[in-house]
């Protein structure tokens, strides 16, 4: 049995093909940067792989480019973040708070009066 290549110049030729095969698909192989954690998202972050490379984004709540992101005031606004009463900023969220002798309602941001105490007759 002889060689497969018929000269030098045909074997080379192969060798050169085969090494461009295997290099293209080294550089065509898509690297999961966010499961390797070589991606430099924010840790507020969530990393999205694409091919041949990453997105990062903010999580809901934070605001920036994805290699920042920072909390939003959802209380900064003038709708009080939406509370009828107080708002308090929390890192990636806000919540509502009533006056004492209110209650949060369901919806998270009415405050609910307790009217048989207010109507009590003194
Ligand atoms: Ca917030």
């Amino acid at each position: 049995m002889g060689s497969v290549c018929f000269s030098w110049d045909v074997c080379l030729f192969f060798v050169l093909i085969n090494t461009c095969e295997v290099m293209g698909n080294v550089g065509l192989a898509d690297a999961d940067e966010c499961s390797e954690g070589t991606d430099d998202c924010h840790i507020d972050a969530l990393c999205q792989n694409t091919p041949k490379s990453f997105n990062c984004i903010c999580k809901p709540g934070y605001k920036g480019d994805g290699k920042q992101c920072e909390d939003m005031d959802e209380c900064e606004n003038e709708y009080n973040g939406g509370c009828v009463h107080e708002c308090i900023n929390i890192p990636g969220n806000y919540r509502c708070t009533c006056y004492d002798g209110f209650m949060l309602a369901h919806d998270g941001h009415n405050c609910l009066g307790e009217c048989a105490v207010l109507l009590t007759p003194f």
